[in-house]
């Protein structure tokens, strides 16, 4: 048999570096090598392999997955959605071609597993608020979303017609306290924990009432890996499982925060990311992924908050 050899591409990132870590705890150490275009996070020194990549150079990607004889593959790589908005033609190239070179690179060498994430990004405005089912009217707004939508029909084309098993769950705005968000407009939700703790206030750039799907990491780690080890016959998606684990506006948020920091406050400014807010379901309906691999997340809002905070104390001393 085969031995296990993962490149996580994109692995300096808010979810790489968690999950970079949490695959060298499964797979060992050696076996999992991070990449990304930036340096190499501070939590991932020393912790295993590093290789400095860029997604968009198909050539050295090639070379990097035949030398290091790399069997499954994390794309991580991305532009998110409030950065996407200020630089279209970056976003769309980056998600789609680092998608399709990512996809080649697999059919060519026979990779085992491929990981790509998509994102609640893919509903619009036309999508059901209120538990939006996994099938359903998709006309996204953003180009982020657009480069979402059409990477999940990338990765189904791949699946059935190379027999390539990349799998994909739509994650919802994803909260941690280990490493920063990178541009998107779910960040005000990790934001706010800093800002709670260091100034005790906290300027929003969504209104008070702006409901969204959210996830705390750990659970968005541990949907991944369940994800990822189910066998082939229980992955009946071959677009993007919907997941879900909370909803809540900023305005529960910040009651929330409150009860571990009573003087904490909160004011709204809203910016060009109600926009994008409004245009997105306000919770997710993941019941094909509870049923088809047994998904059920851990934390909710209160359960998050007081976890947020104490690991955040903790770090700042
Ligand atoms: P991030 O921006 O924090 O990390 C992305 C990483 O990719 C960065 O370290 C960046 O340096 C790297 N990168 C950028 N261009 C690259 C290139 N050309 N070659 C190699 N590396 C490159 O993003 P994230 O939040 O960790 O998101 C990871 C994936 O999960 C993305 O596909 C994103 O769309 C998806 N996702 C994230 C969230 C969330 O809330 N964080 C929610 C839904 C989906
Ligand atoms: C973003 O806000 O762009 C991301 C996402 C939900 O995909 N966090």
């Amino acid at each position: 048999m085969v031995k296990d050899k993962i490149l996580v591409i994109g692995a300096s990132g808010q979810i790489g570096v968690e999950l970079t870590l949490a695959l060298r705890k499964v797979y060992g150490n050696n076996n999992v090598v991070a990449s990304d275009l930036r340096e190499e996070n501070e939590l991932l020194k020393g912790t295993g392999p590093y290789v400095s990549l860029d997604v968009m150079n198909k050539e050295m990607l090639h070379v990097q997955v035949i030398r290091q004889n790399i069997t499954q593959i994390y794309l991580l790589a991305a532009i998110l959605s409030a950065t996407g908005e200020k630089n279209p033609n970056l976003a769309w190239n980056l998600n789609m071609q680092g998608l399709l070179n990512v996809l080649d690179i697999a059919r060519e060498e026979q990779i085992q597993k491929v990981y790509w994430p998509s994102s609640i990004a893919v509903f619009g405005p036309t999508s059901p608020k209120i538990n939006c089912p996994q099938q359903t009217i998709i006309e996204p707004i953003t180009v982020y979303g657009i480069s979402k939508y059409a990477g999940e029909f990338w990765c189904n084309y791949y699946h059935q017609r190379y027999g390539v098993d990349v799998r994909s769950l739509r994650y919802p705005g994803l909260i941690s306290y280990k490493s920063a968000p990178g541009g998107g407009t779910t960040d005000y939700a990790v934001e706010i924990f800093h800002d709670a703790l260091e100034e005790k206030n906290y300027n929003c750039f969504l209104r008070e009432d702006t409901y969204l799907p959210m996830m705390y990491m750990p659970d968005a780690i541990k949907a991944t890996l369940q994800l990822m080890e189910a066998p082939q016959e229980q992955i009946k998606v071959r677009t993007s499982y919907n997941i879900a684990a909370m909803s809540f506006s900023p305005k529960e948020i910040a009651a929330a925060i409150q009860k571990h920091i009573p003087d904490f406050t909160i004011h709204y400014k809203p910016d060009y990311r109600q926009t994008i807010a409004d245009s997105w379901p306000q919770s997710i309906d993941d019941t094909s992924a509870r049923n088809d691999w047994n998904w059920k997340p851990d934390f909710d809002l209160d359960l998050m908050t007081a976890d947020m905070i104490q690991n955040l104390q903790q770090a700042k001393g």
